[in-house]
């Protein structure tokens, strides 16, 4: 079962974050002497009848018989890297060792498909050592697979039998913490032992409800690519000639560009969610940018910094319908998929889909530059969708843009000279070293999971409360992830799925931008927010996100 770590050499820094501790909230420090009280009631949700009835969890302090037996923990990482998830691990091992100096942790190895495959190792303190406070999931590694079918049930309920394990903990985002009620659900309908616990992980910062804050990793993201942000603007400023379009993570939700844009002030950030509310087209977009490309020049400005959310192209009335047609036309199963792919020439490709399109989904495809074509016709998922994650909405905005400065040219309404430089920052931020704020907070996001699992609390997400307070002062919760869920159409069924929280138009964050954002258009407010700090004043090296003050 063991899988042998490669020998990666460590920077300085790397060396000193190794000796970093992470701050530990008060109610969280003596993890044998804490307790959980009863909170809010939740409704019930049918589709988990064993899980339903659980209520919000307050942990509480409370004097209690050192354990007896030793914990038998497993866990697992699920999705894309967010900072701070080796420090889950670190905080869950040093917790049930505390608890019990022979209890034992088991790392499922590359994504949830690990549990029912039984691939693990042991993570002993001399393993974990060199991860703590480091950025990545290299420690057992990640996947996207999931545990759906009942096969993949019942192997995952025999590795936790087989390995007699108290608890397993799934640090994911909603897709995997929905997983984890399934199971929960499961474990308990078959009288199994094992605590599922779920983890909120994502740099998308879209799962977020009463209960849970901010998920992991959106500090460390966003403060990265704010540095960037910063940077670039710092570079527009001084060469006077570009117009820089930077693409920013995030697959769907506008959380990681707004809390950017609150750190850096760009001259213009497209909100996806507000465009959705608007009902804008593509076009609606370029004509916005092309107002603020012609009102600069006006003032003898030639350059600017535009931030795009990565999720913004579903949001696009126009194009989000042509992504309908194109997955409803070129399904797998479907013949059009089959023609499509025996013509090897691209154009010949345009040719034969074109005619298939309605009027409106043909003239939003004829707007496209034919590399956007080609990513719309070309780059298809395994079920025939749109890749829309690799669509380069930075190129495309430059493209509609200059076509309709083309246009107000031979109107004799822009005289400008207008040069776009795409941008995009993304992978960057997942696997980097973790802020002081994530690694405190996924260090605690542990130790509140060994808890959980020491009460036999199953069907839980740990959530840590209060984060816009000192460490000290955070609070700790059991949330019911059964309560989390709303009905999601998936493959034409209603299914209970986690809800994932878009940007809130009317929440004091999205308030305080519309109102800086006038300000931020013509005249350069840029903010240069450097790179993450670990050592200095504590106003630096501890903030946390702009949103979550
Ligand atoms: P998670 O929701 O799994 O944390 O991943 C989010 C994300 O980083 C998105 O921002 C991005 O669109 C996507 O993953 C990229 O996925 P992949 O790693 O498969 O390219």
């Amino acid at each position: 079962m063991d899988e042998k770590k490669d020998n990666q050499e460590l920077s300085p820094l790397q060396k000193a974050r190794l000796k970093y501790s992470p701050k530990i909230p008060q109610i969280l420090q003596n993890i044998s002497a804490v307790s959980f009280e009863i909170g809010d009631q939740s409704l019930s949700v049918d589709s988990f009848p064993q899980i339903s009835l659980n209520p919000q969890l307050r942990l509480i302090s409370q004097d209690l018989e050192t354990l007896s037996k030793p914990l038998r923990v497993g866990v697992v990482l699920s999705g894309g890297q967010a900072a701070g998830g080796h420090n889950v691990l670190t905080g869950l091992f040093d917790a049930v060792q505390e608890l019990h100096p022979e209890s034992r942790l088991f790392g499922f190895l590359n994504g949830p498909s690990g549990i029912p495959k039984k691939k693990y190792i042991e993570l002993t303190k001399e393993y974990l050592a060199p991860f703590r406070n480091q950025g990545g999931f290299d420690a057992i590694g990640s996947g996207r697979t999931k545990i759906e079918t009942p096969d993949q049930f019942e192997e995952a309920l025999k590795t936790c039998q087989e390995l007699d394990l108290d608890g397993l903990l799934i640090i994911g985002g909603d897709d995997s913490n929905t997983n984890a009620a399934h199971l929960a659900e499961f474990f308990l309908e078959r009288g199994c032992k094992t605590s599922v616990i779920g983890v909120p992980k994502t740099i998308d910062g879209d799962l977020q409800n009463e209960n849970i804050e901010i998920s992991f990793g959106f500090d460390t993201a966003c403060k990265i690519y704010s540095e960037t942000i910063g940077n670039i603007a710092r570079d527009a400023i001084s060469a006077k000639k570009y117009y820089y379009f930077i693409k920013l993570m995030g697959r769907s939700a506008s959380h990681v560009t707004l809390e950017c844009a609150l750190n850096t002030h760009p001259n213009l950030a497209l909100i996806a969610e507000e465009i959705q509310e608007n009902k804008e087209t593509l076009v609606d977009v370029a004509s916005m940018i092309a107002d603020l490309v012609v009102a600069r020049n006006e003032q003898g400005k030639e350059y600017g910094v535009i931030l795009i959310p990565e999720g913004v192209i579903e949001f696009l009335s126009d194009i989000k319908a042509l992504i309908k047609e194109l997955n409803l036309l070129l399904a797998t199963s479907g013949v059009h998929s089959k023609n499509l792919e025996e013509l090897h020439s691209f154009s010949k490709k345009i040719e034969y889909i074109v005619p298939l399109l309605s009027e409106a989904a043909k003239s939003c495809f004829m707007l496209l530059p034919s590399l956007l074509q080609g990513q719309f016709l070309i780059d298809r998922d395994p079920h025939g969708n749109v890749q829309v994650s690799k669509i380069e909405t930075e190129r495309l905005f430059i493209h509609v843009v200059e076509e309709e400065l083309c246009k107000r040219r031979k109107r004799g309404e822009y005289h400008g000279s207008f040069s776009g430089q795409p941008i995009f920052c993304g992978y960057e931020g997942r696997a980097c070293l973790p802020s002081n704020f994530d690694a405190d907070y996924c260090y605690s996001l542990g130790r509140l999971s060994a808890a959980l699992i020491r009460h036999q609390k199953t069907g839980y997400m740990a959530a840590i409360t209060n984060l816009n307070k000192p460490a000290a002062l955070w609070k700790a919760i059991g949330a019911p992830l059964h309560a989390m869920m709303g009905l999601e159409s998936r493959n034409g069924k209603l299914k209970p799925v986690i809800k994932k929280a878009l940007v809130n138009l009317t929440s004091g964050s999205f308030q305080q931008f519309t109102k800086l954002r006038e300000l931020w258009r013509l005249q350069d407010h840029y903010a240069q927010p450097g790179p993450i700090q670990f050592f200095g004043p504590k106003e630096i090296v501890d903030s946390i996100p702009l949103s979550l003050q």
